[in-house]
């Protein structure tokens, strides 16, 4: 897939504050670190696009980006310490929360896993939280430059071990480095497919537009249809 125009669109500090559900949305979740950023940077193919930082940040915010004017990426607020701390696991960032639950338009999540940690458990925790809410998802395992292929592959083989007890059949498994472009084309691949699927659900029953001005707010917001998945 090409990307010919990738645009910043808005932040938004809760679900009602997102913009109406006409595109379809790709979201990146993980730890505060894991490359979140730096993933979108690299699918959007524009290295400046969503700000990377050396450090753990602490924005809050959903960060929307618009690609090809037809669909969008979405920079969640990563989770971690904060969580850790206050030993609250099942609650992530309430603004996630409901993103992940509610919001209708999200086709697939990318969860992001780093590939050189062996299975942390609140990777493992949001994994089930997100098999239990039935929230469509794939796994990406990042910064595969920094490793070897041994301790990658051990690293994926300890944590499919670890959640394989939730899943009839197992998520579909990424590796993606931002440093050396591994993992652009299989997940652009990922978003293409998921895209054509739209575009044929569509031609084959077109859904009747709701009436203007009721587009936004938690009541009359849509259930997100459940959808095959090619992955
Ligand atoms: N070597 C390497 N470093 C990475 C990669 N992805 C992210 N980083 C670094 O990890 C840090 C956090 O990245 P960022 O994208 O801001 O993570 P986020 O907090 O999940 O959005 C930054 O210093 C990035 O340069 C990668 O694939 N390889
Ligand atoms: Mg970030």
């Amino acid at each position: 897939m090409n990307i010919s125009s990738a645009i910043f669109d808005r932040s938004c500090p809760d679900l009602d504050s997102c913009p109406d559900e006409s595109l379809p949305e790709f979201a990146f979740i993980g730890r505060s670190n894991v490359g979140k950023s730096s993933l979108l940077n690299l699918l959007s193919g524009r290295p400046e696009l969503a700000k990377v930082s050396p450090t753990p940040g602490h924005t809050k915010l959903i960060n929307m980006f618009t690609m090809n004017k037809t669909w969008r990426l979405v920079d969640l607020p990563g989770y971690g310490f904060a969580q850790l701390a206050r030993q609250d696991k099942s609650q992530f960032n309430r603004a996630v929360n409901e993103y992940l639950e509610h919001r209708a338009n999200l086709c697939l999540v990318f969860a992001l896993m780093d590939s050189g940690l062996a299975p942390q458990d609140i990777d493992i925790e949001f994994v089930e939280w997100l098999a239990l809410n039935k929230v469509p998802f794939v796994l990406v395992f990042t910064k595969t430059d920094k490793f070897s292929v041994t301790e990658v592959q051990a690293n994926i083989a300890a944590f499919t071990e670890r959640i394989s007890k939730w899943f009839v059949q197992l998520p579909a498994i990424f590796t993606c480095s931002a440093k050396t472009g591994d993992g652009r084309q299989e997940l652009l691949g990922v978003i293409g497919e998921s895209m054509a699927a739209i575009e044929a659900e569509a031609r084959r029953a077109p859904v009747s537009r709701e009436p203007e001005g009721k587009s936004s707010g938690q009541a009359v917001r849509k259930r997100r249809p459940d959808r095959a998945r090619p992955w």
